[in-house]
C-alpha cells in the first residue's frame, strides 16, 4: 500500500514560455538629419527616461545605428511606435521607430 515507486495519480505541471504573452522590443534607428536634442526629448516624453538616460541611449543609437528602447506587450509597443512616428512626422524629422517580436 505504501510502495514508493507507485507514481500513479501524480501529475507533473510543466510551465512553458508560451503561457505568457509575447513581448516586443521597441527599436530606435539612427539617421543623419534628426537633431540629437529631438531624439533625447522623444525618449524622455514617450519612454519615461531621465535626461541622462535619454542622452546616453541617443548617443548609443548615433554611434551604433540602432538600440532597444524597451520591451513591451504588443499593444503598448504598437502605441509607443505610433506616438514616436507621429511626433517625428509632425516635426518633419525622419526619425524611425519600429518594433520586433522578442
Ligand atoms: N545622427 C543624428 C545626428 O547626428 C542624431 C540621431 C541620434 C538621430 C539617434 C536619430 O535615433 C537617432 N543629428
Amino acid at each position: 500500500p505504501n510502495d514508493p515507486d507507485d507514481d500513479v495519480g501524480f501529475v507533473t505541471k510543466t510551465r512553458t514560455r508560451s503561457q505568457r504573452p509575447p513581448l516586443y522590443k521597441v527599436l530606435i534607428l539612427n539617421d543623419d538629419y534628426t537633431p540629437m536634442e529631438f531624439v533625447v526629448h522623444v525618449l524622455e516624453r514617450f519612454f519615461g527616461m531621465t535626461h541622462a538616460q535619454s542622452f546616453e541611449l541617443m548617443l548609443t543609437v548615433h554611434k551604433k545605428g540602432v538600440a532597444v528602447v524597451g520591451v513591451f506587450s504588443f499593444e503598448v509597443a504598437e502605441t509607443k511606435v505610433g506616438q514616436v512616428m507621429d511626433f517625428a512626422r509632425r516635426h518633419q524629422h525622419p526619425l524611425q521607430c519600429t518594433m520586433e517580436k522578442e
